[in-house]
């Protein structure tokens, strides 16, 4: 295509990519994506001819157009666009490009923006949930400066919160796709869990490791990626996923005790490279799985007190700092609603060329 197509290019939390209107783009899937593969430049490691920074985190793309139900303003439609291989994937949704929706829909003209705050309600078309962010918007304009920090994104930025709701079995249709909570997959235990987000938990001991290595280092060490991707290919099929060796779910995430005073540390594969953070959606999954007994991460977890209204902070520790996530409880103990502060920047707005 010799036309450009208008996007905003975007951070959202700790991930970066694309910002398309829907009507900007091909309606067939397949043009769609041969588009964003072009876009992107990928397959190829470094993804020199196109947008994408040569990492999963910095080649994903958000698709948005104005919703037509009653309770939601925008759909948005997450897109991982593979690195190394000619493959855009849905089969997952993103939280952290999540974080960049909001100001871009108000950006396009979909949400008016009010005087101080505009909060976003937002249908993730990848799972069929909804999400609510909030936005700065003083005098009715996004603003995207602020003094809100999060871990693995420098400097600070205006808060977008984040509120889930409800998104127990978002792709596996359970949130214990297999009913249990433990099970023993290729002679390791793992909790197979998805509130938001498909992961296998696995305790990093069980892997031979501390759980406190450099993403560097878990990348490097190839018999370790193996195995967990051997176990990644055995609990796919087990978690309603289906075949998913071409697919970037389930996340692998190795757990360990807290060493910064958190609830629990994390590693994850998502699923070949290491995360230098941690997914959104994947950070409630395992804070979910650290408050429910006989899980692998429950041994290992500081779960801390509740406040009197059930909600509990759970701080997730990854490689570059924590990511706390507000989980509510219902009377049964379940996490019914869960909320994360994440930031957004405007990086640059244009015309992008296939
Ligand atoms: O789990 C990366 C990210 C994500 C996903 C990935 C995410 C989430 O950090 O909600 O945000 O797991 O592929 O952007």
């Amino acid at each position: 295509m010799s036309e450009g197509i208008a996007c905003l290019w975007m951070r959202g939390g700790t991930s970066k990519g694309g910002f398309f209107l829907a009507d900007d783009l091909p309606s067939d899937p397949g043009e769609r994506d041969a588009i964003l593969l072009r876009v992107m430049g990928s397959p190829d490691p470094r993804q020199i001819d196109g947008m994408g920074g040569g990492d999963p985190l910095a080649s994903k793309v958000a698709v948005v157009r104005a919703s037509q139900r009653p309770d939601t303003d925008v759909d948005y439609l997450f897109l991982q666009v593979f690195v190394d291989q000619a493959l855009v994937r849905d089969g997952q949704n993103c939280g952290n490009m999540l974080a960049g929706v909001g100001p871009f829909a108000i950006e396009r003209g979909l949400v008016a923006a009010k005087d101080g705050q505009t909060p976003v309600r937002i249908f993730m078309e990848n799972t069929g949930q909804t999400a609510v962010a909030t936005v700065e918007t003083p005098a009715s304009k996004v603003s995207y400066r602020g003094s809100a920090r999060i871990d693995g994104v420098p400097g600070t930025a205006a808060p977008v919160p984040l509120a889930f709701q409800d998104t127990a079995g978002s792709s596996c249709g359970a949130l214990l796709p297999t009913g249990q909570v433990c099970d023993t997959v290729e002679g390791l235990d793992v909790t197979m869990i998805d509130n938001g987000m498909p992961c296998v938990l696995v305790r990093a001991q069980d892997l031979g490791i501390s759980g406190q290595e450099s993403p560097a280092e878990l990348e490097a060490n190839s018999a370790l990626k193996e195995r967990v991707e051997a176990l990644r290919l055995a609990c796919g099929p087990l978690m309603n996923l289906g075949d998913v060796s071409e697919k970037s779910v389930p996340k692998m995430t190795l757990v360990s005790r807290a060493s910064q005073g958190g609830a629990i540390a994390t590693r994850s594969f998502i699923p070949h490279r290491c995360h230098k953070a941690v997914g959104v959606l994947a950070a409630v999954s395992v804070a979910t799985a650290c408050l429910m007994k006989g899980s692998v991460a429950y041994d290992l977890a500081e779960r801390g007190e509740s406040e009197a209204d059930g909600s509990r902070a759970l701080s997730v520790e990854h490689p570059t700092g924590e990511m706390t996530i507000i989980a509510q409880q219902d009377d049964q103990g379940a996490v019914s609603q869960a909320a994360v502060l994440r930031t957004a920047r405007k990086l640059m707005g244009g015309q992008v060329f296939a």
